[in-house]
């Protein structure tokens, strides 16, 4: 515990609710709203997004009995994290820590790379992956109409690629954490970061912790929605979104910073699932040109997907990854 740091929490001013978009993903200016909220926060709340709930209840159940087994079971079915694999409190390699285990999958090929994970969940990953990986492409669509680009040239990236794309799924279960921090504290669970990929889709199990930070730098909580009364052919939680294509876009469309905190002792476990969609490790990035204003210069050198990340892995969880790429 005394490697954990105390997050602080944002102060009174919690204008969760009203600062962050929701997004009507059927609606006819869907494409409009997307890339507003995108540019404004890089977050937004998704409804109407077509992942059924059947899908998201099982994955939820599965991941919850796996969690709930002793922990040499959990390394012995998916090995310890490397980054890949069943890891607790330890983040990445580099020093970070939380209150949090987790599993962490690459999902890239149609099938989750760990075979050895009980059958069932297995099973409710790949059907998670599916609905998730199709509803991404969809949202990458909805911004490219919204940039105003080819409908297909963010999709592409991402879904569907001949030469494999780096997708990965992150089960993350955060316990109520048994100490009480002094103050308006609480325990980081999983500390400040911004996700380096081009699209992240999180799903969680109604429970608070998550907080992101506004442009004008203000902390605020993500609050659950509610259930409601009837199960529809929805999933009950909103689908929440993060959009990471800030080289792509040349700064206009920025990583939001996110983290999460522990639930107190006696509140319930939270459970999230979050679908990162990476482009393969070959693919050039650089801002695209048809996003280009006429003499627009670069912000960034031009990499690799492959090379950003080598790069990524070597940082702590908070660092400001892009600045070694930055061109001012
Ligand atoms: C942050 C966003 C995603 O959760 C993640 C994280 C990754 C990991 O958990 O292995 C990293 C982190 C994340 C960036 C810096 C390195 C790598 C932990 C860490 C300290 C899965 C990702 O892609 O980058």
């Amino acid at each position: 515990m005394d490697q954990i740091p105390l997050m602080r929490c944002p102060k009174a001013n919690n204008v969760g609710h009203a600062a962050i978009p929701c997004v009507d993903l059927s609606a006819p200016g869907a494409a409009a709203a997307v890339a507003d909220a995108c540019r404004s926060v890089g977050f937004f709340r998704a409804i109407n997004h077509g992942v059924r709930a059947a899908i998201t209840d099982a994955l939820e159940a599965h991941a919850m009995a796996f969690f709930a087994l002793p922990a040499q079971d959990k390394l012995d079915m998916s090995g310890a994290a490397r980054p890949l694999g069943y890891g607790s409190k330890t983040i990445g390699s580099n020093g970070d820590v939380g209150w949090l285990e987790y599993l962490f999958l690459s999902v890239s090929s149609n099938s989750v790379e760990i075979s050895s994970l009980p059958p069932s969940l297995r099973a409710a990953l790949e059907a998670y992956t599916a609905a998730v990986r199709e509803l991404s492409g969809r949202v990458l669509e909805l911004i490219a109409e919204g940039l105003g680009v080819d409908r297909g040239l963010l999709r592409g990236l991402v879904v569907g690629r001949e030469e494999g794309s780096d997708e990965l799924l992150r089960v993350n279960h955060y316990p109520p954490c048994p100490l009480r921090p002094p103050g308006e504290c609480g325990v980081t669970g999983f500390g400040e970061h911004t996700d380096p990929q081009i699209i992240s889709v999180l799903r969680s199990n109604c429970t608070a912790g998550l907080q992101i930070k506004l442009r004008d730098g203000r902390w605020v909580p993500v609050s659950p929605t509610r259930k409601p009364s009837s199960s529809t052919s929805e999933t009950r939680c909103r689908l929440q979104m993060h959009i990471c294509m800030q080289v792509l876009t040349n700064g206009r469309l920025r990583s939001v910073k996110h983290r999460v905190v522990a639930p107190e002792a006696g509140a319930h476990s939270r459970l999230s699932v979050i679908y990162f969609g990476g482009p393969a490790p070959s693919q050039r990035i650089a801002p695209l040109p048809e996003v280009m204003r006429e003499g627009e210069q670069s912000l960034y050198r031009e990499f690799t997907w492959g090379e950003y990340k080598r790069a990524a892995y070597k940082t702590r969880l908070a660092d400001h990854r892009l600045s070694a790429f930055e061109l001012r």
